[in-house]
């Protein structure tokens, strides 16, 4: 029977012949493969069957392979709770010349090894074979080498943020990139739904927030009309896609700044009694921001409530980032607020507004999820996003949030990926895949109760001139590859890194994801 190995000492390095990303915890290759063919079958044991539909869904198309479900094996799914040490996520996995098994504690576990396993195959068997393209089968066969793998993974937050607010992606592009996401082991997508440029969420009781907040004129002057929203049907296909992968899906709502573009639906909501604005046009923080009387509570709630219905999971980000204060110091509705509340002033507001919400938050059973800005805006029982650096995370933490990292130096990857001028343009300054690499969510240096807060860390990709799903592709990669490979693995070690990742370039390459790369740096349109 198959035994797991309770320390997670990193085993012999998998080294380029496998190029695994994320590294596994340990790997040992062993003599011969094991052989694929259209008999080969697939016996998923009780519990496991979600991993086997997994497993065909993402092979077939591109092998022609249909692993017919099949008693006997020789490949072999099985859950076996008892495997306490593999975790919430971790498998074993063992390949041999006529069997494979895999193994977990959790069905999650078997989706993660799922990924593994397609990694193991030649290249091509990532490639899908849309539009009805026959599979191409390469010219050895499929097969993959013997190993044993036990894996699990450091951090149980391994996410990215994708910025549909400022550039509209259609859900077919979601979807693509959820399998992106779940390849590596990528546990999370958090969307940025809404913004001062836009709002994506249609919510049935406020309409008029995706049909007037989900269009603007232009775009910093580019004077192209750009608008967007989803249907609920698409999101909840999204969702119950995502699920199939083990990615669960964070809606943010923003609040109370980022938020023009609900002011524009709703002028009611603002501090400016009769002032009209359009949803925004430039980049930057806005000053517009939601007045703090009652009625603007109701509205979070409800919107809140509409969210909540459709997303299942336990998170909901309510941003928090970015909100001045100018309107409500010369809000008398603000001044009553702070009246009323015994607040200090108008920048108190800002926390007594997240408190609000929190406590909505916790009436629907949900989590709320916030940027730490500042520092001390967060009401306690906030999880914070650190988008600041390190410094900032710990001092979360260790005022008891449970965080998440996000340091923009080295996880926004909307700075350019080199210095080279032929670069697409970004924010001002550079995030190279090295810096990427270097993201470390949890330094050894701090206290035992921050580091223990750390949930894990996360990408962000905003689109304020990112606009299609290329120029989104190529910001992505690689430099995703190494957080997704900092968020899984304890083993930090950057020639290993890059030795894998050449590898992994030709998994990215059939499944046409064209990211940087040391020879083609730049995209070409
Ligand atoms: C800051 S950090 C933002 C976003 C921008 C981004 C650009 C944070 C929570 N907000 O609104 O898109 O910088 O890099």
């Amino acid at each position: 029977m198959l035994s797991v190995a309770a320390t997670r000492h990193p085993g012999p390095r998998p080294g380029p012949e496998l190029g695994l990303v994320p590294r596994p915890d340990s790997v040992t290759v062993q003599p011969g493969r094991f052989a694929l063919d259209h008999r080969t079958g697939l016996r998923a044991g009780p519990g496991a069957q979600t991993a086997a539909a997994l497993l065909r869904e993402l092979l077939t198309p591109a092998t022609g392979l249909p692993l017919p479900p099949d008693s006997a094996g020789p490949i072999t799914f099985l859950l076996a709770p008892g495997e306490e040490a593999l975790g919430a996520e971790g498998y074993a996995l063992t390949v041999r010349p006529e069997a494979v098994l895999l193994v977990a504690a959790r069905p999650d576990g078997l989706l993660r090894g799922v990924q593994t396993l397609r990694q193991l195959l030649p290249p091509e068997a990532l490639a899908a074979a849309a539009g009805g393209a026959q599979p191409r089968t390469p010219a050895a066969g499929w097969s993959m080498p013997c190993v044993r793998i036990t894996d699990r993974p450091r951090f149980a937050w391994r996410g990215a943020m994708l910025d549909v607010a400022r550039h509209f992606q259609p859900v077919t592009y979601l979807r693509r990139f959820v399998d992106l996401l779940a390849l590596h082991k990528l546990n999370v997508l958090h969307l940025h739904l809404t913004d001062d440029q836009g709002w994506r969420m249609p919510i049935a009781a406020y309409p008029r927030l995706t049909g007037i907040g989900g269009r603007r004129t232009e775009s910093a002057g580019d004077g192209i009309p750009h608008q967007g929203a989803y249907t609920r049907a698409e999101l909840t296909g999204l969702l119950a896609y995502a699920a199939r992968r083990g990615v669960s899906v964070v809606p943010e709502i923003e609040m109370p700044g980022h938020a023009r573009a609900a002011l524009a639906a709703y002028p009611r909501l603002g501090n400016r009694p009769g002032v009209r604005l359009e949803p925004w046009t430039r980049w930057g923080v806005c000053e517009n921001v939601l007045g703090v009387h009652d009625g603007v509570l109701d509205f979070c709630r409800a919107v809140l409530d509409e969210v909540a219905d459709v997303f299942p999971g336990p998170y909901v980000h309510v941003g928090g980032d970015e909100c001045p204060r100018t309107e409500w110091e010369r809000s008398p509705a603000a001044r009553a607020r702070i009246a009323a509340e015994a607040l200090s002033g108008p920048a108190a507001l800002h926390g007594w507004f997240l408190g609000e919400i929190s406590a909505h938050l916790a009436r629907l059973g949900r989590r709320p999820l916030g940027w730490t800005d500042t520092g001390d805006e967060l009401p306690p029982a906030f999880t914070a996003l650190a988008w600041r650096d390190a410094e900032h995370g710990r001092a979360a933490a260790l005022r008891g949030h449970d965080v998440i990292m996000a340091p923009y130096r080295s996880t926004y990857l909307d700075y350019p990926q080199s210095a080279d001028p032929a670069e697409p343009r970004g924010q001002d300054g550079v995030l190279d895949l090295r810096g990427a690499y270097e993201n470390e969510p949890a330094p050894a240096h701090w206290e035992p109760e921050a580091a223990r807060r750390v949930l894990g860390t996360q990408a962000q990709l905003w689109t304020e001139y990112a606009r299609t799903p290329a120029e989104l592709e190529y910001l992505a990669f690689p430099r995703l590859c190494a957080l997704a490979d900092t968020a899984w693995s304890t083993h930090r070690d950057w020639p290993d890194f890059r030795r894998r990742l050449d590898h992994h370039r030709t998994r990215l390459a059939a499944l046409g994801v064209r990211g940087r790369s040391p020879q083609s740096p730049l995209l070409t349109p």
